[in-house]
C-alpha cells in the first residue's frame, strides 16, 4: 500500500510514523508513507496557502491552487483508489471503513487547517470525508495519523499472530474481554480461576461471555448494528 499525506505541518507526523508498528511496516516494505508539504506547491511569491473567505467572517480558508497542483502531480504518477479529506464534518471513522481501506493500493489523505479547504476541492476531487470523532482538533494531521495507524495494522504481514487484528475489539462488533498476565495473585487480587485451568473450551466460553457483558455495559450501541 502507498499512502500520500498532504499537509501544511509534515513535522507533526514525523513522530507517529517513526516508531513501533508503523515504522516496522514501512521497513518491511508493506507500506510506503510519503509526506507532502502543501506550501511547496504554493503558486504565489509569498508562499501563501490560505486566503480570506468570500462573504466575510473570521478564519482563513485553504486555497484551491496549491492543493490541486499537488494532487494532480501525484495523480500523474499513479492511480489513487481514494482521495480522503480529514475533517470534523466527515463521516465518523469506524472499524468497517478501516477494513475496506486497508485493502486499497494507493491512498491520498488531505489534512485540513484553519476554517477548512475551498469547498470546490471537496466537490470535485475528494472521494471520502472522514472525522475521528465529535470534537475539534487544531488540524487534520493527528486524525490522519490515527487513520493511517488503523489501516496499516490491518495489512497482511504487519502484525504477527500474537497481535493478530482479527481478535481486536470491534472486529465482531464486540469489545475485547479482560486480559491478565503473571503473577496469578497480587496483593490478594486474583486472576479468574478459569484462565489458569488449561481448559480451553471453557476459557473460550468465558471470554465470549465477558466480551458480551462488557459490550452491553459500555457500548450497547455496537449490539444494535
Ligand atoms: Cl479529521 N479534523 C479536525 N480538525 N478535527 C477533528 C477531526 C478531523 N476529527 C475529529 N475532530
Amino acid at each position: 500500500m502507498r499512502i500520500d499525506i498532504l499537509t501544511l505541518l509534515p513535522e507533526l507526523l514525523d513522530g507517529p510514523f517513526s516508531a513501533s508498528i508503523l515504522k516496522r511496516a514501512q521497513d518491511k516494505g508493506l507500506v510506503e508513507i510519503k509526506m507532502h508539504n502543501i506550501r511547496d506547491y504554493s503558486t504565489d511569491k509569498h508562499k501563501n496557502v490560505d486566503d480570506y473567505q468570500y462573504g466575510g467572517g473570521a478564519g482563513m480558508v485553504m486555497s484551491i491552487e496549491p492543493i490541486v497542483a499537488l494532487i494532480e502531480k501525484l495523480q500523474k504518477e499513479r492511480t489513487y483508489d481514494e482521495l480522503i479529506y480529514m475533517t470534523p464534518d466527515g463521516k465518523v471513522l469506524e472499524q468497517n471503513v478501516c477494513n475496506e481501506l486497508s485493502l486499497k493500493k494507493n491512498l491520498i489523505i488531505l489534512c485540513g487547517h484553519y476554517k477548512g479547504i475551498d469547498e470546490r476541492i471537496r466537490e470535485h476531487l475528494i472521494t471520502k470525508e472522514i472525522s475521528i470523532g465529535s470534537y475539534v482538533l487544531s488540524g487534520g494531521e493527528l486524525a490522519a495519523a490515527v487513520l493511517t495507524d488503523a489501516l496499516v495494522r490491518l495489512i497482511p504481514g504487519v502484525l504477527n499472530n500474537e497481535t493478530s487484528a482479527l481478535t481486536d475489539s470491534f472486529q465482531d462488533n464486540l469489545l475485547s474481554p479482560p486480559v491478565y498476565t503473571r503473577p496469578p495473585e497480587f496483593r490478594g487480587w486474583k486472576v479468574p480461576e478459569v484462565l489458569l485451568s488449561g481448559n480451553f473450551p471453557e476459557i473460550e466460553k468465558w471470554r465470549e461471555k465477558k466480551a458480551f457483558e462488557r459490550t452491553v455495559q459500555r457500548r450497547p450501541d455496537l449490539l444494535d448494528e
